[in-house]
């Protein structure tokens, strides 16, 4: 399969003016009558060469004249045709075949034959399974599309733009027709088509425009769609506000599906979601859920700017966009919710999914610079550490510099496909700042890992801060380079306080945070004036991507966790610590880290004041999959012992009692809303429930079981079941039994129904997934649930994935080819669970690679799951 290179690019010898379409759709078979209006640069002398794959040529004709066979040649993934010049019109007429497409990219068929509906997928390449076209992001076109069905089978017809027209046709069909007046590449193109109901409300811009939101759903769940609603409300005000963008049509479409591959898709006036995060009611939602569909719908409505308004000009610049826009949700859901709690989590996310793929063999820049498979590129590098590096940005030019840099690269780049350049150029030009030394961010793979030693002299006063920053080599780059690493820090006395910064030259010395770029290899920040040996906080809010190393002194972590008033970088410090205790633990079985951290949350605990949802993030250690990323042979069963005993020794410090009556307390006082303050409380009581299973074991067990019962939402009815399901209580079967029975007809409650059972750590693990995929409710078919088999299993249960005995890769193995020949896009993004086997113990290892090399071995594997087999074998 071909490699496509960055360095390749160059401009379209052809593009598209304009595009009518015409759908004549049915389940079975939709035909496709395409009318491009083709312009040609003159510069180039090219033939007309057209993307189209699985297309059923029925007709074509150029400039009104039928073309004779030997005028134009069809391959497996192109139409070339002859005699074609500026300005000429190419009509071609398909057929396609809906309902037999379950790589859910291009026309796709969600639901039953009888009762579902039509919808499109065309990001990244899903338009060529539509239409023979430029499909690629620098071919910006004008669309009218026109939808012909039958109204009884297809009552609502829907396509991005503005609506332009609707009627009756004979034998009980009808028609609609949209037009986009704005120009758009062909990934933004939709339709939808079906059976749907809806709610609307009225929503007028900033800048004027009455615009009608709309959301479709299938009708029994309509009544789920209001939150959504709201959020989308919320995003179009915050994007007016704080980024000055107004929304560019009249009406704003947005339809929930459970068959899609991934998140959502922000379709020009018509975003597809996944119900999974648009869908949301206290009685099958939980609260993480609930933050997870206010970001989602923000995320896809502010892509209308960052993303369609102003484009990529191939997709190398994904993360121009996905980048971009990741940062400007996080800045949104900072502003709804807890700003700490969105900048932990967030910090979590990609220490958890992006520096090990950074760190492993499908390590890539957040720029690539080739591929062979773009759906493999929507990446955590990508996306999160894409948005790191805007936030770096974002953090060098300040609040208002940022602001007026954004606001010069819509002006400059609207309505066209930009590239990164164009991006860091226009917020350097705003402020007068050359911000090409962080190109190097895109291009360079891998982690930079920052070392940082302190010394004081008490005769000078001073403090002397040295800082060293190493990137380990990745696939296909072994040379790194120093990198401008923004480092927010600060100096905090031995009381808690923080020190003034003096440091000579630094235009905001004087200051007790200033943030210093360290750029070379190594590199030396002096502080004058300070009295005393100073404790060092370092990478506040997480001022750059990157792993810190050093300054791991338990008293000195232990100070930062309980005297730093910002949230975030406390969790930071209690994180690192938490690291150290949990090394101590591994390697001596005891030691002062242990009791740094378990006193400093003690003393946390019980002090009032603190907000219940930092304290139950304070008390919980790093993830099994970040710890085993510390170590060279990760053996995950006794990562997973070990941080248990951890937490354990954090419970008997707390003491059973004082758990006990706290989660009491906070049981008695907790209301069922969705206000911070309640989410807060359960997510502590969460915690408390999790840690007294560690401590009193039937007690824990029995409170679970009450509270699976008396639970008055999701939140608290599925922490209680996971505490059941992982401690495996006597109550377990029984509640899973009752919750199998009540959510029999809503997929996405059912689907944590079979994540939950796949958390039963260590050895019963394999056969409890054997079990539940042999479920009547299971199938290969649908996303969702295979993702809530065996992407819970493999990727949030390491102890239940990785056995010794290898049957877990080979079981995922054998699953992953059946699900290629279903759905390539679904099979290689789950094979990326495999990704880090290579830092397993030797004994899983060799065992994961037979399973891998056995796989990249079978006959006919996708261009998706070979490219990412091959990778991680190399
Ligand atoms: N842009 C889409 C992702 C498309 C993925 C294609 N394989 C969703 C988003 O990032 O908003
Ligand atoms: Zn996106």
């Amino acid at each position: 399969t071909p490699t496509i290179r960055l360095s390749d690019y160059r401009a379209p010898a052809w593009r598209v003016e304009r595009v009518e379409l015409e759908f004549e759709l049915g389940i079975d078979v939709t035909e496709v009558a395409s009318r491009l209006l083709l312009r040609r640069d003159r510069a180039q002398d090219e033939p007309l060469r057209l993307d189209g794959e699985g297309l059923e040529l029925l007709s074509i004709a150029l400039d009104g004249q039928p073309l004779p066979v030997d005028r134009y040649r069809q391959t497996e993934a192109e139409l070339e045709v002859d005699g074609a010049r500026d300005g000429s019109v190419l009509e071609t007429r398909v057929r396609l075949r809906p309902a037999q497409n379950t790589a859910l990219e291009g026309l796709y068929l969600s639901g039953s034959r009888d009762t579902g509906f039509l919808l499109t997928q065309c990001e990244a390449e899903g338009f060529r399974h539509i239409t023979f076209f430029h499909d690629r992001p620098d071919v910006l076109a004008q669309y009218t599309v026109t939808l012909r069905a039958d109204r009884s089978r297809f009552p609502v017809l829907l396509a991005g733009g503005n609506p332009d027209g609707a009627g009756e046709l004979a034998d009980g069909r009808h028609w609609a027709r949209f037009v986009d007046p704005h120009p758009k590449p062909s990934y933004l193109f939709a339709i939808v088509a079906g059976r749907l109901e809806r709610i609307a409300r009225d929503y007028r811009t900033a800048d004027g425009r009455a615009v009608k939101l709309v959301i479709w759903s299938e009708a029994h769940v309509i009544d789920r769609c209001e939150y959504a609603m709201d959020a989308l409300e919320r995003s179009m005000r915050w994007d007016e506000q704080a980024y000055g963008r107004n929304y560019d049509l009249d009406v704003f479409h947005v339809v929930a599906t459970h068959d899609f591959n991934m998140g959502a898709m922000e379709n020009k006036g018509l975003n597809v979601f996944n119900a999974k995060y648009l869908l949301a009611d206290p009685d099958s939602t939980t609260d993480d859920e609930y933050r997870a569909v206010e970001a989602v719908v923000a995320h896809e409505y502010f892509h209308n700017w960052s993303g369609n308004r102003v484009t990529c000009r191939d997709w190398f610049q994904l993360s121009l966009k996905e980048g971009l826009t990741v940062f400007r949700e996080q800045q949104f859901s900072a502003d709804m919710n807890s700003p700490a709690l969105k900048r932990i989590e967030d910090v979590a996310l990609l220490r958890r999914a992006q520096f090990p793929e950074d760190a492993g063999p499908l390590a890539h820049p957040v720029r690539p610079s080739q591929y062979s498979e773009i759906n493999n590129f929507y990446t955590a590098t990508v996306y999160e550490k894409g948005s790191e590096l805007v936030r770096m940005l974002a953090g060098k030019l300040g609040p208002d510099g940022f602001r007026r840099g954004m606001d010069l690269y819509f002006a400059h780049n609207d309505g066209q496909a930009a590239t990164i350049e164009d991006f860091l150029g226009a917020l350097g030009e705003a402020n007068g700042i050359d911000l090409s030394p962080y190109l190097a961010w895109y291009a360079q793979a891998g982690t930079p890992r920052l070392r940082a030693s302190g010394r004081y002299d008490a005769t000078r006063r001073e403090y002397a801060l040295t800082l060293t920053q190493h990137t380990p080599p990745t696939p296909g780059q072994a040379e790194k380079r120093a990198l401008p690493v923004p480092v927010k820090l600060a100096l905090f006395a031995r009381d808690g306080h923080m020190l003034p910064l003096h440091v000579d030259g630094h235009p905001r010395s004087g200051d007790t945070e200033l943030v210093v770029v360290a750029d070379k290899a190594e590199q030396q920040i002096v502080f004058r004036e300070v009295d005393a040996e100073p404790v060092p906080s370092l990478l506040r809010g997480f001022s750059a991507p990157v792993i810190l190393e050093g300054m791991d002194a338990a008293a000195d972590l232990a100070l930062l966790l309980r005297h730093d008033a910002d949230g975030f970088n406390r969790w930071q410090a209690g994180q690192q610590l938490a690291t150290c205790a949990y090394e101590t633990l591994r390697d001596h079985g005891g030691g002062g880290a242990i009791d740094a951290w378990c006193g400093a949350l003690a003393g946390l605990f019980a002090e009032d004041g603190i907000d219940p949802a930092l304290l139950a993030e304070l008390m919980t250690p790093p993830g099994e999959v970040e710890l085993a990323e510390r170590e060279r042979e990760a053996d995950p069963e006794r990562i997973h012992a070990t941080r248990q005993q951890l937490q354990q020794r954090l419970a008997e410090q707390l003491g059973g009692e004082a758990i006990l009556s706290r989660y009491q307390a906070l049981a008695r006082e907790t209301s069922a809303g969705l206000d911070a303050t309640s989410q807060a409380q359960r997510r502590l009581k969460r915690r408390l429930l999790e840690l007294l299973a560690l401590l009193d074991t039937p007690t824990a067990q029995l409170l679970a079981a009450q509270q699976y019962e008396q639970a008055p939402g999701m939140t608290d009815r599925l922490a209680a079941l996971a505490v059941l399901v992982r401690s495996d209580a006597p109550q377990a079967a029984g509640a899973l039994a009752h919750f199998r029975q009540r959510y029999a007809d809503n997929p996405l409650a059912l689907d944590k129904w079979f994540s939950v059972q796949t958390q039963r750590t260590g050895e019963p693990a394999l056969a409890i997934v054997q079990t539940l995929e042999r479920d009547a409710a299971f199938t290969l078919k649908n996303p969702n649930r295979v993702n809530s088999l065996y992407g819970a299993w493999a990727r949030n249960n390491p102890s239940g994935f990785h056995r010794t005995d290898g049957a877990g890769y080979r079981l995922l193995a054998e699953r992953l080819a059946e699900l290629d020949a279903l759905n390539p896009q679904i099979a290689a993004r789950l094979a990326t669970v495999l990704n880090g086997w290579r830092r397993l113990e030797p004994v899983r290892r060799a065992r994961a690679r037979e399973a891998i090399a056995a796989l990249a071995e079978r006959e006919g594997l996708s261009r998706n799951l070979a490219e990412i087999v091959r990778s991680m074998l190399h």
